[in-house]
């Protein structure tokens, strides 16, 4: 097969030598094009050494963008200021060209070093070649997002970029369509952004790429994705990636056709410098102007140095691939394209390429000593601080002596700051008990202990969630006001004349998801207002929780107030991925640089069967840390909430309590302005006997258990904790246990789901414990997924009796002669 490849792709690179296309037909300078052959060796260097230094220890991981530098080089001249990028490791050349990476952060990111302000891509926290460009500024404003070239986070799941694309694709269409947002200038130019995207060949095989090209070719958003096709996924090649072993042919049937809007196809080859100039300046001027998807597939890339530094490409690579790599790698064509039209001569390349490995190995000793000198500074102190003690007693020779812990640690030659720590508290139990000066060298050794931990901690720990003047937590809360007469209406009104009123408030608000729009919900909280606010602002979209939930963070990137609304929580499943991995952790990934503030709205809790129970609450709880989970019993406190969330900038998911739309409950007068307080619980009821703590529908249920107990003189205090994430941040449980002594844990998750997290939280860190006279109970669901009927539901989740029960049974245990 590859030998058939060569003999197509030869007599046409020959003809194109000899063509000899003039710098000037590419309507750039010979400067420019002189800068980008310095660049493209530059950033090759950058690989090779960058694997060196892997390999050789110094470095624990790296991925390199070595032989897509001409596609990229291409690429950054159509980016403007105010467009966005989501992408993937590869993108090396590319950032450096746009001038958001150079030489030097390319080795912080390898070394993961974690000062914010020189590495600000990463910080340390995730691979190297993982990219970001802060949307904030440190005390949390907005920055001027058309004034710079923006890139959104990168992460490392294959394909897990695409969802996110769409959003920021989207989030054009809105600026330009509904003009309200033009005087946003901040935001956008009325926008006129194309969101680029790249992604490797073998991803393409992914369900995430193939939803974002069909949900683009429906929206018609200016989204430029280009595949780089070097014929590999690590390993395994096309033939077991893509049908026909082409990604373009077979998006044929998505490309427009005249009057059938989709999306508009380009093939270009990797090497070809004076082609990829020309190809993407076409393609991305339709983008940009026509507001089209368009996708470059760009064959014939090289993988110079193998996928990453985990494996060597030499073992699945054949002979004949791996020589005609090295024949076509795209800096050797270049320059053999810039001397054959005469850009440069030999000399002057060879000069020019020269002072790039000169650049980068420059750049390898200054990033390597600006990682080292901290650690090296923190370990002296450590040493200091053991040398100049007095006390001596614990020198005498044994293995585990304060003088070898030290000695060991003066060897390593490139030490981490896990050397350091490591060493500081093994001598900190080895000093010994009598000696007379121990304590002033324990109270040295700890104050170094708790400084670095302090300076460690702000390394690693920070910005899970906004820590600016702008996080939710910051918002004051308002109580609803009723009027003496208010009405009793269904929740669902309360919802949907609370909207009304967001909808007036924030313009930047828009909502989105299945059956969203034309009936504005399948519970109607949203009826009549797509009418009213118009098609742009309250959305129906495809059956696509990824990228419903991917277009929601695109458009929070961007500065908009996304509500990305999942019709069940059971379906949240399909975009948990993207959940957990991309917005649970921008805001940490990027050390607080980059908010996205989605507002996801589902429902759950109390429907039957398996897949519409609405109860696997510790499947979010657990994997979306860096997103508020917000559990309101009825509608009057979701829409609370919402209220909330939109005075802050953090994300977080809401879940309505889904048997609650028909629920009659008071209008407040002052919808769209009362705000709850995240991780603030309520008493439902005051008790003395015992505390139920629950969330969400189990409320009301939990609610008439209270009752049938108080007939059996069983007093019981009910606990609404309302917020999942935060959970109960003044500690109000504590203060209710310190009163029962006694405490049920209580919802319709699993056994050892969530209601283990609330148990954690109140006895481990609020330590309840020491306040309990009855042993800690939880009672769940069943462990079996729910059944379906009323039946199925009463025997798989806790019912009132059975919490009746469960209270009982503790009551008894602890007062026998009582009940
Ligand atoms: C969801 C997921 N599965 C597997 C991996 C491991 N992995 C990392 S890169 C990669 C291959 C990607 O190949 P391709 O998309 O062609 O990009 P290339 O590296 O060739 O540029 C794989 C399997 C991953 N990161 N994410
Ligand atoms: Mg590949």
């Amino acid at each position: 097969m590859f030998s058939s490849l060569l003999s197509y792709i030869y007599p046409h690179i020959l003809f194109k030598m000899k063509d000899k296309s003039k710098p000037n037909d590419l309507k750039i300078s010979r400067e420019e094009i002189l800068a980008d052959f310095r660049l493209a060796n530059l950033s090759r260097n950058l690989s090779i050494i960058g694997r060196r230094e892997v390999l050789s220890g110094k470095a624990k991981f790296g991925i390199f963008g070595d032989g897509k530098e001409i596609i990229q080089l291409a690429l950054a001249k159509q980016f403007k200021d105010g467009d966005w990028r989501s992408g993937y490791y590869r993108d090396q050349t590319w950032m450096m060209a746009m001038g958001l990476y150079d030489s030097l952060e390319f080795f912080h990111q390898l070394y993961g070093n974690t000062d914010r302000e020189i590495n600000p891509g990463n910080s340390g926290r995730v691979f190297n070649n993982h990219f970001s460009v802060p949307n904030i500024n440190p005390d949390g404003s907005w920055r001027d997002l058309t004034k710079q070239k923006n890139s959104s986070a990168d992460i490392s799941p294959t394909a897990g970029q695409m969802p996110r694309l769409l959003g920021l694709a989207y989030a054009s269409k809105l600026f330009r369509q509904n003009k309200d947002l033009h005087q946003f200038t901040t935001l956008t130019r009325k926008g006129n952004e194309v969101a680029f995207g790249s992604i490797g060949d073998a991803s393409t095989s992914e369900g995430h790429f193939w939803e974002t090209i069909n949900a683009a070719g429906v929206l018609q958003v200016p989204m430029a994705v280009t595949v780089y096709d070097d014929g590999y996924g690590i390993s395994v090649p096309k033939k077991y990636q893509t049908t026909k072993e082409s990604i373009s042919d077979i998006l044929r049937g998505f490309e427009s056709e005249e009057g059938k809007p989709g999306i508009r196809i380009f093939k270009g080859k990797g090497w070809d410098y004076p082609g990829l100039i020309k190809l993407f300046e076409k393609g991305i001027d339709i983008c940009r102007k026509e507001h089209v998807p368009v996708l470059f597939h760009i064959e014939e890339v090289t993988q110079n140095q193998g996928h990453s530094t985990s494996g060597s490409h030499e073992r699945y690579k054949s002979d004949e691939r791996l020589k005609w790599e090295l024949e076509w790698d795209p800096i050797k064509k270049m320059r053999e394209w810039m001397i054959g039209s005469s850009v440069a001569t030999a000399e002057e390349l060879d000069k020019i390429a020269a002072e790039a490995e000169e650049e980068a190995k420059n750049a390898r000793k200054k990033g390597w000593d600006m990682f080292q000198n901290p650690i090296k500074v923190e370990r002296d102190a450590l040493v200091r601080i053991i040398s100049e003690r007095s006390c001596r007693c614990s020198d005498d020779p044994k293995e585990e002596s304060v003088e070898n812990y030290t000695e060991d640690l003066k060897r390593v030659a490139a030490p981490i700051r896990k050397d350091n720590f490591v060493t500081a508290r093994k001598i900190l139990r080895n000093i010994c008990a009598d000696c007379m000066k121990s304590d002033s060298l324990k109270d040295e050794l700890q104050g170094w202990l708790k400084r670095n931990y302090e300076d460690a901690h702000n390394s690693y720990d920070t910005f899970l969630y906004n820590e600016t003047p702008t996080s939710v937590l910051n918002v004051k809360p308002v109580a609803p006001v009723y009027s003496p007469d208010a009405q009793e209406v269904p929740g669902r009104q309360i919802l949907r004349d609370n909207y009304d009123r967001l909808f007036t408030k924030f313009p930047l608000l828009v909502t989105f998801g299945e059956d969203t729009g034309r009936i504005g919900g399948v519970n109607q909280s949203l009826e009549g207002l797509q009418k009213k606010f118009g098609e742009l602002r309250i959305t129906d979209t495809g059956i696509r929780e990824a990228t419903i939930l991917g277009q929601g963070i695109g458009l929070a990137l961007r500065g908009m107030r996304p509500i990305a609304e999942i019709q069940y929580l059971d379906y949240l499943m399909y975009a948990l991925q993207l959940l957990s991995d991309d917005l649970a952790t921008t805001h940490y990934r990027t050390a607080g640089g980059m908010v996205a503030p989605l507002i996801i709205s589902t429902r759950g809790h109390r429907l039957e069967g398996i897949w519409h129970s609405g109860s696997p609450m510790s499947m979010l709880i657990n994997s979306v840390r860096g997103v508020y989970v917000c559990s309101p019993r009825d509608m009057t406190r979701a829409a609370g909430f919402y209220n909330t969330l939109l005075e802050g900038n953090d994300p977080a998911i809401v879940i309505e309590p889904l048997n609650g739309y028909r629920l009659k409950e008071r209008l407040p007068d002052n919808l769209g302005e009362f705000r709850l307080q995240l991780g603030i619980p309520e008493i439902m009821n005051n008790g003395s006997d015992l505390t139920i703590v629950t969330y969400g529908s189990t409320v009301r249920v939990a609610g008439e258990a209270v009752k049938q107990l108080e007939k059996h003189d069983i007093s019981v205090e009910l606990i609404d904790v309302q917020t999942l994430v935060p959970f109960d941040i003044n500690r109000i449980i504590l203060e209710s246990i310190k009163k029962t002594n006694r405490i049920l844990f209580l919802d319709e998750d699993v056994p050892g789901g969530t209601t283990a997290y609330m148990m954690q939280e109140v006895l481990e860190k609020q330590g309840a414990w020491n306040f309990l006279d009855s042993p800690p109970r939880t009672l769940t669901g069943k462990e079996h997924r729910p059944a379906y009927t009323t039946d199925g539901d009463y025997f798989s989740k806790p019912s009132a009796e059975d919490i009746f029960d469960a209270v009982y049974s503790i009551m008894k245990e602890a007062v026998p002669e009582k009940y």
